[in-house]
C-alpha cells in the first residue's frame, strides 16, 4: 500500500511494501559458478608470494563440508609452507619423477604428457608458498572402518580446488608416482595413504598454460530420451580430450558460448598467456 512522506522537503511516493526478489533463480546461480570455474587451470609456475594461513584453512574448512562414505570424513589435510620441509618434500619428489620420465612411464604416457611440458624438475614444490599433502585415511583415527575412501576424498579436493580458485590462488592437482615418500617425510601414521599434493599460492608473473580444449557439453552429457528409452548422442562421437574434439562451426544449444568450453586451438602444445585473471 503506498503513501506519501517528505524527503528533504519533497514529496515523495513511499511504499510500505515493495516487490520480494528472491535472487535470480536456480539457472543465473548455476551459470554464475560455471563462469568462475571455467576460469580454473592448473598452474605449475608460481610466484613465492606468501599466502596467510587464514587462507588455508578457510580452503581445507570448505574442503571438510564434502560428503563421505557413512560421514567417516577419510582425509587429512596436511599444510607445509616451511622451506626445509619443502625442500625435503622436493627431493624426494623429483627423485620418484627422475625414474617416472626415465624408465616408469611408456611411450604412450610420455607422449599424453607431451602437450603439457612436464619433467621430473619440480620447482614449484620450493617456490609455491603452500604445499597441501592430502591424505587417505585407510581406518579412522580410533581404528575404525572408512567407506568409500577414494571417492569421499576425491570429491573433498575437488571442493579444495573450487576453494582455492575462489580465493584467487592457483594449484596444481601434482601426482608424484609413487608417492609413499609423502607419509614418511611429513611423519604421518600408518592409517595415512598419500593421495595428492597441491601447491597452492599465486602464479608466477608471466605465467603460461598450455591451450587444451576442454570437452564441450555435448560430451559429457547424456539426456534420457524422454520415451522411456536410452539416449542416443545427439551431436557427435565423443572426442579424446585435448584433440581439439569436434567442430567450432556446429551451432552449439546454448544460448550464448560459456566462457572456458572450447579454448581457440591455434597455439595448443606451446602455452599462451593467461589472457583472464585467474579467479574472480
Ligand atoms: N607425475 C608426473 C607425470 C604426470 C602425469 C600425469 I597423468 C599428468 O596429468 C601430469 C604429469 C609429473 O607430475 O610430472
Amino acid at each position: 500500500m503506498g503513501f506519501s512522506g517528505q524527503c528533504f522537503g519533497m514529496e515523495y511516493p513511499h511504499e510500505r511494501f515493495v516487490a520480494f526478489e528472491p535472487g535470480a533463480g536456480p539457472e543465473a546461480a548455476a551459470r554464475a559458478f560455471y563462469e568462475v570455474m571455467s576460469l580454473r587451470r592448473s598452474v605449475r609456475a608460481f610466484s613465492d608470494r606468501t599466502v596467510s594461513r587464514e587462507t588455508i584453512e578457510w580452503c581445507v574448512r570448505a574442503a571438510g563440508c564434502a560428503p563421505s562414505g557413512a560421514h567417516k570424513q577419510p582425509w587429512r589435510f596436511v599444510a607445509v609452507d616451511e622451506p626445509q620441509l619443502k625442500r625435503r618434500v622436493r627431493e624426494a619428489a623429483e627423485h620418484e619423477e627422475r625414474e617416472f620420465y626415465a624408465r616408469r612411464a611408456n611411450a604412450k604416457w610420455l607422449e599424453d604428457l607431451a602437450a603439457l611440458e612436464t619433467g621430473p624438475d619440480k620447482a614449484f614444490l620450493e617456490t609455491a608458498p603452500w604445499l597441501i599433502a592430502v591424505f587417505r585415511l585407510s581406518s579412522t583415527d580410533a581404528g575404525g572402518q572408512v567407506y568409500y575412501a577414494s571417492e569421499s576424498v576425491g570429491i573433498a579436493v575437488g571442493f579444495l580446488l573450487a576453494a582455492i580458485h575462489h580465493a584467487g590462488l592457483v594449484a596444481l592437482t601434482h601426482t608424484p608416482s609413487p608417492m609413499g615418500f609423502l607419509r614418511d617425510v611429513l611423519g604421518r601414521p600408518s592409517n595415512e595413504r598419500a593421495y595428492l599434493l597441491i601447491p597452492v599460492g599465486y602464479p608466477a608473473k608471466g605465467c603460461t598454460v598450455p591451450t587444451l580444449a576442454r570437452k564441450h557439453l555435448d560430451e559429457i552429457l547424456v539426456w534420457n530420451a524422454g520415451d522411456g528409452t536410452p539416449s542416443v548422442p545427439t551431436r557427435r562421437d565423443t572426442s579424446p580430450v585435448g584433440d581439439g574434439g569436434g567442430d567450432e562451426d556446429t551451432p552449439s544449444p546454448q544460448p550464448s558460448p560459456p566462457a572456458g568450453e572450447r579454448e581457440p586451438e591455434g597455439t595448443r602444445g606451446r602455452g599462451v598467456m593467461i589472457r583472464r585473471r585467474v579467479g574472480v
